[in-house]
Formats: structure tokens, sequence, C-alpha cells
């Protein structure tokens, strides 16, 4: 059983004609999307908006009708998937680091669905390194701020050296081990210049769809 499989196209559920809706970035929304990406090719009428650039292309490839940011300022639904889930819904989202594309579709959706395997599911925040997309100027600077707050922030790097966001920016993967209050860690990282967004998501998820390795597939609403 693929249990992001099950949780991604669980996620179809929620779709009804007419409506506009984020598309996440992962493996678990990947499933989402082939999946809507069939319904509309059977004639379901929805409009689409991705948080990366590789979303974009896989939902534009299936042919679903895709929005630009202009065209809106809500949207019925966003689907995506997360790193850590706690209780009450807390999240770490961006570890394919695409985190502030997907915390701004979020927050403009009236219903924010996350859709995870089981290995997602923790009682506290903060083993999964939080990802903090920062601006490339001055990068070392906002590193060592970020360093007071309690964790040691690791520059990410890919094949060709600093990982790069779609917004042209870096990733400083901080691992914290135990974050004991999320929305102040939230709100003291995007208080330091240089800091752009944080893959924190707190009171943000509506509903959580969560594929277990039994089959079954879980749907908890807030
Ligand atoms: C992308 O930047 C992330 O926020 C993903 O949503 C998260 O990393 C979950 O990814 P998977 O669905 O691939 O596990």
């Amino acid at each position: 059983m693929d249990m992001k499989k099950m949780a991604g196209e669980a996620a179809l559920q929620f779709v009804r004609d007419g409506m506009r809706i984020g598309l996440g970035t992962g493996s678990t929304v990947y499933w989402t999307i082939i999946k809507l990406g069939e319904r509309v090719q059977q004639g379901l009428n929805i409009q689409a908006i991705a948080t990366s650039a590789k979303t974009e292309k896989l939902a534009a490839n299936l042919g679903i009708p895709m929005l630009q940011t202009s065209q809106i300022d809500e949207l019925d639904l966003a689907i995506d998937g997360a790193d850590e889930i706690a209780p009450g819904f807390q999240l770490i989202k961006g570890g394919g680091g695409a985190l502030l594309r997907e915390k701004m579709v979020a927050s403009i959706a009236r219903r924010f669905i996350v859709a995870a395997d089981e290995s997602k599911l923790v009682d506290r925040l903060g083993a999964f390194p939080l990802p903090v997309e920062v601006v490339a100027f001055g990068w070392e600077l906002t590193r060592n701020a970020i360093r007071k707050l309690g964790c040691d922030p690791i520059l990410r790097t890919g094949s060709n050296g600093a990982f790069k966001t779609d917004n042209a920016n870096l990733i400083l993967d901080c691992r914290f081990q135990e974050i004991l209050n999320p929305a102040q860690l939230n709100a003291d990282l995007n208080s330091i210049p240089g800091v752009v967004e944080n893959g924190l998501f707190i009171g943000m998820a509506d509903t959580v769809i969560i594929g277990h390795k039994d089959g079954k597939v879980e749907i908890m609403q807030s």
C-alpha cells in the first residue's frame, strides 16, 4: 500500500465542480494532482494555482486550467503535504523548498487540507529540520540571528551548490529538536531581517488526511 497515494487521492473527495484550488508540492500531493488531472479530462470544471514551478508544470501538462495570482484573491481549497503534523494541526512544511508559496496559497484558502502518510504524525514539532527561506544577501548574518533562537542552521545544498528556491532565495534547515512554542517561534523567525518565511504552519490546516500502513485512510477535522 502506498500511504502517500492513498492520502493524496482521498483529498479529491473535497473537490467540487467550479472550485478554485491551490495545489501544493511534493510526493503526496503529486497523487492528488494526477487524480485531479484524470477528473478534469472526464469533465470536472475547476481552476488551480500552483505552489511551485514543478507543480505548475505537472498540472498544466495534465490539462488542469491554471490561474495566476493576479486572477485570485481567495480559493475554495488548498491541498498540500507536510513534513511533520503535531496535535492541533501544527505543521512543519518546506522539505521540498516550496514553503513560501505554499503558505501564501494556504493563507487565502477557505479550507486547507493536508494529506500525508502516518510517518508524519509526531507528538511535538522539531525533529524534522525546520526550513527557513532567507534572502541570499547577507545570509550568514541571518543564519547567526536564527542560531540565537536555539538551533544550528544548515545551508541547504543541491547538485550545483546552494539550493535556490523558485523565488531565487536560499533555505536554512534548522533542527530545533523540540519546538515548545511554535506560534512564538514563527513570529520570532519572521521578525529577523533577511528571513522571508519559515515552514511553521500554525492554525492554518482545517482537515488532515492520513494514509495508514494497514490501508486505512483517516480524516481528521479541526
Ligand atoms: C514542499 O515544500 C513541502 O512542504 C511538502 O509539502 C512536504 O515536504 C511534504 O512532502 P512529501 O509529500 O513529498 O512528503
